[in-house]
């Protein structure tokens, strides 16, 4: 590969042809898809995002609505989920109410969202990222971020050329496209992502941040809104390149945290890492009423059933969690989160219990809620939890009762086993399947 470091040598995306600078046609298979950057093979951190997904999937089961215009949504809400390129000529956009897009396009094909289908197509696609590295991050149903560092000698090429054969190898294996943003952090390989759709390959290297973003609109900026971005604009900033000339404190003063923000991407400053789907962040469980309910007598035995349910995932998982979190859902929808931080990792039901109740307490107003739900984040390894209880004699014999509880379960089954929370509260005449996770 030692002249794909040349610093002027491209390649083709389709035939992969390694080309030198000023050709405009790949020599070997004449495809005018060609890479060419500075720094081409140097970055690794990569936005996949698929073109027009829900109608790409739908084109690939029906060959005859290739070269239609193609509109999918329609179901409850009436408005457009996505429509393929060739309607998007037409003005047809995600998001739009159906009749509009049809006034638009009225030619185009209707089609109502099969989600299963694309939510299998999306995993389908996800599996064959992990083939390129265990460094994937899923944003969306289409879409995620992947960091390829550090796998060149796996693939025995660098990132740019990885990507580009697995865009090759979507198309031939799934039947859809997709187009790849390539960068050195998250918000520009996003960006990337979508500025040469469909079938997109876009670089954007670290020299050339600052002059790529200079007369770009705020709103490229994560987080930037409408509302947002009307607020700058009454301030008379529209262009990331006024950002890029103000001070961090300034853009601080005068917009808090976003203010830092403001300031770090304008200047293409994203430390952001690439997360993947596999690192558990949290172990919680959750129920949602038949009828709502209000009172600590109906919510505390199911408090406790729930935190009986996440203390035994922790145990089997052989982790713990540092700060135990209270979800509500009340009546009209709104939720509620409340957290508190244990002075140490437990995994055990009856600390995740009480620390649940005290939190509880304080939203017990006459609320009525829908949803209930307790879990514990910042997870760590079980080495380190509820060590033995000094000062609180009672909570090291309920930890030992807990231990024993367990293995009682295990060998008798769930219902074997009530604490007093738990016990004749008709919970079993529930039906099944309503608890979460
Ligand atoms: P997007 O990736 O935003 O859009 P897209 O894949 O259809 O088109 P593009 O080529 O611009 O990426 O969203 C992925 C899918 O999510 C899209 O196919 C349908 C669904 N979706 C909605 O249902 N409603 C929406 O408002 C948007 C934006 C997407
Ligand atoms: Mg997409
Ligand atoms: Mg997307």
């Amino acid at each position: 590969m030692g002249s794909v470091n040349h610093p002027l040598a491209g390649f083709c995306r389709d035939c992969l042809t390694l080309q030198h600078s000023a050709v405009r046609r790949c020599h070997a298979c004449g495809s005018p898809r060609l890479l060419h950057h500075d720094e081409l093979y140097s970055l690794s951190l990569a936005h996949i995002d698929c073109d027009a997904f829900y109608a790409a999937v739908e084109k690939r089961d029906n060959p005859d609505l290739r070269d239609k215009p193609l509109i999918i949504g329609g179901g409850k809400r009436g408005v457009v989920s996505t429509a393929c390129y060739i309607a998007r000529i037409h003005g047809v956009r995600s998001a739009m109410p159906m009749f509009k897009a049809l006034e638009a396009c009225p030619q185009a094909v209707v089609i109502k969202p099969d989600m299963e289908k694309y939510v299998r197509v999306g995993r389908e696609i996800r599996q064959l990222m992990l083939e390129l590295t265990p460094m994937v991050e899923p944003i969306s149903i289409d879409e995620a971020f992947l960091d390829l560092k550090g796998t060149e000698r796996l693939h025995r090429d660098p990132p740019a050329r990885v990507l580009a054969r697995f865009a090759r190898r979507i198309e031939d294996e799934i039947g859809i496209t997709i187009s790849i943003g390539l960068s050195y952090c998250k918000f520009l390989a996003k960006v990337a992502s979508d500025f040469e759709k469909p079938r997109g390959f876009s670089i954007i290297g670290e020299k050339e941040a600052l002059s790529f973003l200079r007369d770009k609109s705020v709103t490229l900026i994560w987080g930037v809104g409408k509302a947002f971005a009307a607020t700058l604009q009454a301030d008379g900033i529209r262009t990331i390149g006024q950002l890029q000339e103000m001070e961090e404190a300034a853009l601080m003063r005068v917009y808090g945290t976003m203010g830092q923000r403001l300031y770090r991407l304008s200047r293409g400053m994203d430390v952001r890492r690439v997360e993947p789907e596999g690192e558990m962040k949290s172990v919680s469980s959750e129920t949602t009423f038949n009828t709502d309910l209000s009172s600590a007598n109906d919510l505390v035995p199911i408090l406790r059933s729930l935190s009986e349910k996440v203390s035994r995932r922790l145990k089997a998982g052989g982790i713990a969690g540092r700060t135990v979190v209270l979800k509500l859902k009340s009546q009209d929808f709104k939720s509620r989160t409340r957290n508190r931080q244990l002075s140490d990792p437990s995994q055990l039901a009856d600390r995740i219990f009480r620390t649940g109740l005290q939190l509880l307490e304080k939203e017990l107003d006459g609320t009525k809620f829908r949803l209930i739900g307790i879990g514990v984040s910042d997870l760590e390894d079980a080495d380190k939890a509820d060590p033995p209880d000094l000062v609180d004699n009672q909570a090291t014999k309920r930890a030992v009762a807990e231990g024993a509880i367990d293995r009682l379960r295990t060998k008798y089954g769930n219902k074997a086993v009530e604490t007093g929370y738990t016990f004749g509260t008709g919970r079993t005449e529930r039906p099944p399947g309503n608890g979460k996770g």
